[in-house]
């Protein structure tokens, strides 16, 4: 019997897994990142860092600077606040803070209270697209998949204009100001020479699949995606239920694209902090059951944002065969959830889900976030396949390599129809 079909003890096991979650580059699902053609869209380096909103909103829980103040001040003034605030003042033990500090550390950049001019340094040194593949090397990741909105004034000239592919960045055509914000957003489909109107009515639906089409010619997207509210419904008689049903669906089917849902967040409810005022609410999920059940042609990624849907998910999971769970979403990507999530999915579903993405606005947040989930995840997946073991059934190094590709790569091939990478 070859190496790779022994069986394995409890120690070999953790090592194994450990192993294999070092050595097999991930597919990260689902970020804000952009190949380096986007120019200034792609934010990398310490200042986006500090300035990440999720930092942001953290910062107002310590500091009795005025929120509007706060948006006053020039990039590198916010950096300073926060670092001072959140790294000098306080300890960074909260996860986002925590994650900085991962950052510096992985480029062997002092972590103390004076870190942050030499950190500057460092990073304005760095080549761009050099620095790039090194903090994906680092991360242990070989392909990104983007976010990318066709109403983003600033980012659909760009598409419109060309913008060379890149074989490690994917596209995702991005909808919530379609389906979700249309009154605010309805004339810029026009102005881009399609014939909608406010109400969406008359030929408005047949011009925005069109519309879906160009832009996915466009893009050539590996899915379509919309982050949606957790009053969510479906089937609904609103103007988003009607383009989601008879725009949305029939062009995901026609070109043979996932659906991304991600649901539970309540947008603004704190507008000062802009993109860090927004919250969460437990979702109904019979929207996603209704989805899975009367579109089977159609496929659904789903993240849900409340800790209290999770459950959910998995069951509606084992239920349609059409529906793919993703990712650990914002408010429960930390690690005590994370962890309480991952072994849901597992004892649920087994290997048939997409345990994590990582959401990264800034490059270089890659590198903590996929090394929190690989110090997560190993000694759940350890201990399952000790207790495999004991129930009778050994573990083979092959067996764990073929679970960690399925989990990190193969599932995500095959719902993004991406080749597999050799
Ligand atoms: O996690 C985040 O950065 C959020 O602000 C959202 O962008 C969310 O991930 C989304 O894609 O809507
Ligand atoms: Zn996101």
């Amino acid at each position: 019997m070859s190496n790779n079909g022994a069986l394995l003890n409890p120690l070999q096991i953790s090592s194994t897994v450990r192993e294999a979650l070092t050595s097999t580059p991930f597919i990260d699902i689902h970020t804000h990142l952009f190949a380096p053609a986007f120019g200034s869209l792609g934010l990398w380096g310490i200042d986006e860092l500090l300035t990440y909103h999720y930092l942001e909103a953290e910062f107002f829980r310590y500091s009795n600077t005025i929120v509007e103040g706060y948006w006053t001040l020039s990039k590198s003034e916010k950096a300073e606040a926060i670092w001072h605030t959140l790294f000098v003042e306080n300890t960074p033990i909260s996860e986002a803070t925590r994650g900085v500090i991962a950052i510096l550390q992985a480029f062997q950049l002092p972590t103390d209270h004076s870190a942050l001019s030499e950190a500057r340094a460092f990073f304005k040194n760095q080549k761009r697209e050099a620095h790039m593949q090194r903090v994906l090397q680092m991360a242990g990741i070989s392909t990104i998949v983007m976010t990318n909105d066709p109403l983003d004034p600033e980012e659909s000239p760009l598409w419109l204009k060309g913008i060379a592919s890149h074989n490690q960045f994917h596209a995702v055509l991005r909808l919530d100001r379609i389906l979700c914000t249309w009154h605010d957003h309805w004339q810029a489909i026009v102005a881009q020479g399609y014939a909608v109107d406010a109400q969406a009515s008359g030929k408005s639906v047949s011009e925005a699949r069109r519309f879906l089409m160009d832009w996915a010619k466009r893009m050539q997207p590996v899915y379509m995606a919309c982050s949606l509210p957790d009053t969510f419904e479906f089937p609904s008689d609103t103007l988003g239920g009607r383009l989601l049903q008879e725009a949305v669906l029939p062009t995901c089917r026609e070109l043979g694209l996932p659906l991304s849902l991600m649901i539970g967040v309540r947008k603004h409810v704190n507008p000062r902090l802009r993109l860090g005022g927004d919250a969460v609410g437990r979702a109904n999920l019979c929207c996603l059951e209704n989805l899975c059940r009367d579109f089977p042609s159609n496929r659904f990624l789903a993240s849900v944002l409340s800790r209290e849907n999770q459950h959910e998910l998995c069951v509606l999971a084992r239920k349609f065969n059409n529906l793919m769970p993703f990712g650990c979403w914002w408010f429960v990507n930390n690690p005590s959830i994370v962890e309480e999530i991952t072994r849901e999915r597992i004892e649920m579903l087994g290997t048939s889900f997409i345990p994590q993405h990582s959401d990264a606005r800034v490059l270089e947040q890659v590198i903590y976030k996929w090394a929190n989930m690989r110090r997560t995840l190993a000694p759940i997946l350890s201990e399952n396949y000790r207790l495999l073991s004991e129930d009778g059934r050994g573990v083979t190094r092959a067996d764990i390599q073929r679970d960690v590709t399925r989990l990190f790569r193969s599932n995500a091939e095959s719902w993004m129809n991406l080749r597999p990478h050799t």
